[in-house]
């Protein structure tokens, strides 16, 4: 992509608006616009973090044996009146009559949507176990909408349901999505930490959250160091759930579990959330199967959400610095910044032009900045925007036949001639992806 045909809007100053680095740098770095209160438009670079980030999560959803489907935002407020919560979630409800004065609501949530599909189709144990989810917005009236997309009031979250014959069953469904889950936020270059949890207005008894460090982080997370250096191929769910991990409002700093030299002490965001409820829903909602004596059963379900929009915030939260963001580069919007100093030099422009060619042509995505910027500012946006790789090209270093390659994270450079950096990137990048 050409970024003189792109549109991505940086701002020099930092908006009075935001509160917290990840939303000073998102609307800096031209990634959300807000819409309104808690509402954000998604521009080019962010919705491409956005789908990056999405499809991360799809695939593990899938290679842990979850069927996607795609459930509406607007839900009938019947089968919520059924399950009780349509008068539970109070004003935390976006409510909406239709033009027959229908109720409507915007869905915070999916759980009597999704045991009404599962009850219409499905009523032999033969069935079980099914995990569905799907990735679509959803509406929760927040006090305070604060942080930008990481408390919105319209936010993107994939939420999955399972269904299963018997608690052990579910038990054995909910351990499949928490180790999916870890994998997930390993994959993005994140460290999730777990921990047991409340299960506030989606209800039962068993549930954790996922927090990922960040410095900047909201809660303060007090765990065994083991949670830390997890191996993705490696995960042990039952074992991970019986490591100490706890957020500061239940830690006693005088009595806890593990000696001292394991306790370690991180500031997180919560980044996903899992439940198992039993039958809570299927008993409103009428979800039966028949076991394999014939005889009727109420099945048993847990949720499982991860804010995907919220991700977005939390992934700057963890990776930034004072110049801007840095995308880890499986989440990443590019991998290379190909940054023309020169855009009046024709020997800048045949060496830019041929690198941009041949990256692309190796499904390389590449921000060629051929904007007619002076240097300083070319520099400073793409520090700004935080791809992880920059590829310099200015006129007196190509007189020796060098172009410099940039670390963003570590902002290491390196001189090497077009062809060795073309075969660096190739193999940073693919190793890496
Ligand atoms: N039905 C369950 C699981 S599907 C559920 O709704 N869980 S939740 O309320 O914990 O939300 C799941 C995830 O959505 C949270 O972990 C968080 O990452 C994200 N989330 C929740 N509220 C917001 C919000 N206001 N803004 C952005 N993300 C949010």
């Amino acid at each position: 992509m050409k970024f003189s045909n792109y549109f991505s809007p940086t701002l020099n100053e930092n908006p009075a608006e935001a509160e917290i680095i990840s939303h000073k740098l998102m609307i800096r770095a031209g990634l959300v616009k807000q819409a309104s209160a808690g509402i954000y438009s998604w521009l080019p670079l962010g919705l491409k973090v956005l789908k990056n980030i999405e499809q991360i999560v799809r695939e593990e959803q899938n290679k842990a044996g979850a069927i996607e489907i795609l459930m509406p935002t607007i839900q009938s407020a019947d089968l919520w009146i059924k399950s009780g919560r349509y008068k539970d979630y109070g004003k935390e409800m976006l409510r909406i009559q239709d033009r027959s004065g229908r109720e409507m609501l915007y869905g915070p949530t999916n759980e009597e949507l999704i045991t009404d599909i599962f009850q219409s189709y499905v009523n032999s144990y033969k069935d079980l176990p099914l995990n569905l989810y799907h990735t679509q917005w959803k509406f929760r009236d927040e006090v305070r909408p604060r942080f930008g997309v990481m408390r919105g009031r319209e936010f993107l979250m994939k939420d999955n349901y399972s269904f299963d014959l018997s608690q052990e069953e579910a038990k054995i469904s909910y351990d499949k999505m928490f180790t999916a889950y870890i994998k997930t936020f390993l994959r993005m270059g994140l460290t999730p930490i777990s921990l047991r949890a409340d299960t506030g207005p989606i209800g039962g008894d068993l549930s954790h959250e996922f927090q990922i460090l960040a410095k900047t982080g909201e809660s303060t997370l007090y765990y065994d160091k083991e949670l830390e250096t997890l191996d993705p191929e490696k995960i042990e769910p039952e074992k991970l759930q019986s490591y100490y991990a706890a957020v500061d409002d239940i830690h006693d700093e005088k009595n806890y579990p593990i000696n001292q030299d394991q306790l370690k002490i991180s500031k997180g965001i919560e980044v996903g959330h899992i439940f198992y409820f039993g039958t809570k829903y299927s008993e409103k909602l009428g979800a039966y199967v028949q076991d394999n004596k014939g005889e009727k059963r109420l099945v048993h379900m847990g949720s499982y959400g991860i804010g995907i929009s919220r991700l977005v915030g939390a992934i700057i939260e963890a990776f930034h610095d004072d110049r801007g963001i840095i995308w880890p580069i499986p989440v990443a919007p590019f991998h290379i910044s190909l940054i023309n100093l020169m855009t009046e030099d024709d020997k800048c422009n045949e060496v830019s032009e041929n690198l941009y060619n041949n990256l692309v042509k190796k499904n390389i995505e590449v921000l060629y900045d051929d904007r007619k910027f002076s240097m300083g500012k070319k520099l400073s946006d793409n520090d700004l925007i935080g791809i992880p790789y920059q590829i310099i090209i200015g006129k007196r270093d190509l007189k020796e036949n060098l172009i410099e390659v940039k670390d963003r994270k570590t902002y290491e450079s390196q001189k090497l001639n077009p062809d060795q950096a073309f075969n660096f990137l190739i193999n940073e990048i693919n190793s890496k992806i």
